[in-house]
């Protein structure tokens, strides 16, 4: 079956409820389209279009559909036929290709991911190496699970970390190779959790990881020792300290204090007496005349504390890009040719006591929205402007004017800036500092629309709604973690930006039904209003009057050049004319196709998958004749 007959034959086969496709919808309202996807969703159908941009709704049970026979027929719509069109786009194009995976937390990104990782190890490719590294990609997921996954009060599997995992293909379209790339592990988890919550998984199922642990080559006694980090950062965790004149030492209640550091120094493999110094002292350098010596400062127990749990922090971090450096080792390739990229991220979350640790995540969340508002909506009606394209402009709501609050480095200062401000001028700790901070960013940015402030803080009005932030803590923690925090934050939402730009992104929407993780449990409400705030209704709208497939004419006239005598093995005209006449020839109807300045634009994706596969057939013919020839020829 060809690719259109084989989208009748499932349109005819597949019950149909709702639409699924909303750009289909007669009534493009938010009520419209959240009763649409609640009919679908009622219907096990979780996944629907908006033109390209797959929606899904968390089932939150295993539905029946993911199995190879899916994987085999691109059944519209589906999360393998996003996956399918992504691998096409890059074989044709010689592209790469990126998806995007959004969604507050619990709305199923990362599982996601996982089918998107899955379809890719089912459909391409064989060979030992390839099934190696398809090995890797898979089992990285519970590895990395068990040391960046915890649990939450919005999801038992919460990710704690974001990633972008990219898939290397070989020109022939085997993946042979990959590379993790990871962000701003939450490491606090580490020292502490919210109520109700739970440390990163490893602490509770040691041994389940072990096996992924050798999948990705770890041998034996590495293995060991990652196990041994963990433990020890456990034990360092039960150390307490005492104040003795002004002086923290090491708290020893019913056993002594030697005891009580052995265990996490042997595990960490540091001599007992140094850990102690570690934690209860600080070297600072001291100017005496003209020479400079390191002299070792005793600490306050409040410091002490402090420096254990940054110390425990740092190791786990450290332990845990370790083992993406060895899964990226295990899997990496010489020379990259094309890439397939998912990128994963801790959705946005409002808890009861929201921390730095939320704004941060909210804020990488927000950076999000704005590529996908940049790529989707804006470029997409800049270009039809730029390419004279007949075109009714949509407004949408930009959220840059609240990135632009966090992190705006220009007059009017953004929240960020003022907290470094304050950071690096400030020595008082504590509450002291929380204060001056709160009362910095009232003056300097109080009367912004999307921000306001309340008694224990600040409230940021989010795309995704209005988040109430508590201040204690955010200068509290050492002025140079806090700094690292925001300059990773800063650095790694960047260069991600400038990764997923020069990629052809496609888009995953994930939408949570319901707060109670129950099967068919749909609520109205919360439905909506993510509904809402992902856009979804000026998506539709853009999309309705939009095109799926825009391509430069001379890139356009190469690939189909085949497909009549007259651009066959060139066109002799100008660019416009060749293209024109080659869409003419192959009978597309009008209302499919416009041209523009330098590209052309085609409606439906069904119409370019025709005109692949009227140019393989051309291909096969003409391999068939050559071949003949060859056979007289000897
Ligand atoms: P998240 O990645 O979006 O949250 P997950 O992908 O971890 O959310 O999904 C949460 C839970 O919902 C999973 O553990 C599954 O139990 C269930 N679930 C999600 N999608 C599906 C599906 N397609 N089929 C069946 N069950 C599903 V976070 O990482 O917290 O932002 O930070
Ligand atoms: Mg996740």
């Amino acid at each position: 079956m060809g690719s259109k007959e084989r989208y009748h034959w499932l349109a005819q086969n597949v019950k149909v409820s709702g639409v699924d496709d909303m750009v289909l919808l007669s009534k493009i309202n938010e009520d419209a389209i959240t009763e649409n996807l609640k009919k679908r969703y009622m219907d096990d159908y979780i996944f629907t279009y908006i033109g390209p941009v797959l929606i899904s709704v968390n089932p939150f049970k295993q539905l029946p559909y993911f199995t190879d026979r899916e994987a085999q027929y691109e059944n519209p719509p589906h999360i393998y036929a996003l996956a399918d069109n992504m691998y096409r786009n890059m074989m044709i194009d010689n592209e790469n290709q990126c998806v995007i995976i959004s969604g507050e937390s619990g709305a199923g990104k990362t599982v996601a991911a996982k089918f998107i990782m899955s379809y890719v190890s089912k459909v391409s490719g064989g060979g030992d190496k390839v099934q190696h590294v398809k090995d890797i990609i898979l089992q990285s997921n519970p590895l990395l699970e068990a040391f960046g996954n915890a649990k939450t009060v919005r999801n038992n599997n919460s990710s704690r970390f974001g990633k972008y995992f990219e898939i290397q293909f070989s020109r022939g379209g085997a993946p042979d190779g990959g590379k993790i790339s990871n962000f701003l592990l939450e490491k606090t988890r580490v020292v502490s959790q919210n109520p109700g919550e739970r440390s990163f998984h490893i602490y509770y199922q040691v041994l389940v990881c072990v096996c992924a642990m050798s999948v990705v080559g770890l041998s034996v006694e590495e293995q060991d020792s990652v196990l041994q980090l963990v433990a020890g950062i456990l034990h360092l965790g039960n150390i307490s300290f005492r104040e003795e004149n002004n002086y923290a030492v090491v708290e020893s209640q019913d056993c002594e204090t030697r005891q009580l550091l052995a265990f996490p120094a042997f595990l960490l493999g540091v001599p007992q007496d140094g850990l102690c110094s570690k934690l209860t002292s600080r070297m600072m350098d001291s100017k005496w005349g003209g020479t400079t010596e390191s002299i070792a400062v005793t600490l306050s127990t409040e410091q002490a504390c402090f420096s254990r749990d940054a110390l425990s922090k740092a190791l786990y971090t450290r332990l845990f890009d370790f083992l993406v450096d060895c899964v990226n080792k295990a899997i990496q390739k010489d020379q990259e040719e094309f890439n397939i990229g998912v990128l994963d991220i801790y959705g946005f979350e409002i808890f009861q006591r929201n921390g730095f640790e939320q704004f941060c995540i909210n804020f990488v969340n927000e950076k999000l929205q704005q590529i996908f508002i940049e790529l989707t909506l804006k470029a997409e009606q800049d270009e039809y402007v730029q390419e004279g394209i007949q075109w009714t402009p949509i407004e949408y709501f930009n959220n840059k004017v609240v990135c632009d609050l966090i992190e705006s480095k220009l007059n009017p200062l953004g929240l960020m800036s003022v907290l470094d401000d304050v950071c690096a001028t400030m020595h008082a700790k504590g509450e002291g500092a929380d204060q001056t901070l709160l009362q910095k960013l009232q003056g300097q940015i109080g009367s912004h629309e999307h921000f306001s402030s309340w008694n224990k803080g600040f409230i940021i009005h989010h795309y995704a709604g209005k988040v109430s932030y508590d201040v204690s803590g955010f200068c509290e923690r050492n002025r140079d973690v806090l700094f690292n925090d925001i300059i990773e934050l800063m650095q790694s939402t960047n260069s991600l930006v400038q990764t997923l730009m020069k990629c052809t992104p496609h888009y995953i929407r994930c939408i949570k039904p319901n707060e109670t993780k129950r099967p068919r449990d749909w609520e109205d409400n919360r439905a909506r209003h993510q509904v809402e705030y992902l856009g979804l209704r000026e998506n539709i709208r853009v999309r309705r009057a939009g095109y799926a497939y825009r391509r430069a004419f001379n890139k356009f006239l190469q690939r189909y050049a085949i497909l009549t005598k007259e651009t066959w093995p060139r066109w002799k005209g100008k660019e416009r004319q060749g293209v024109l006449h080659l869409l003419n020839s192959v009978h597309m109807d009008q209302d499919q196709f416009q041209l523009g300045k330098t590209k052309v634009f085609i409606k439906a994706p069904e119409s370019l998958f025709l005109l692949e596969e009227m140019r393989e057939r051309k291909y096969n013919g003409y391999a068939r004749v050559i071949q003949k020839a060859w056979r007289k020829h000897i």
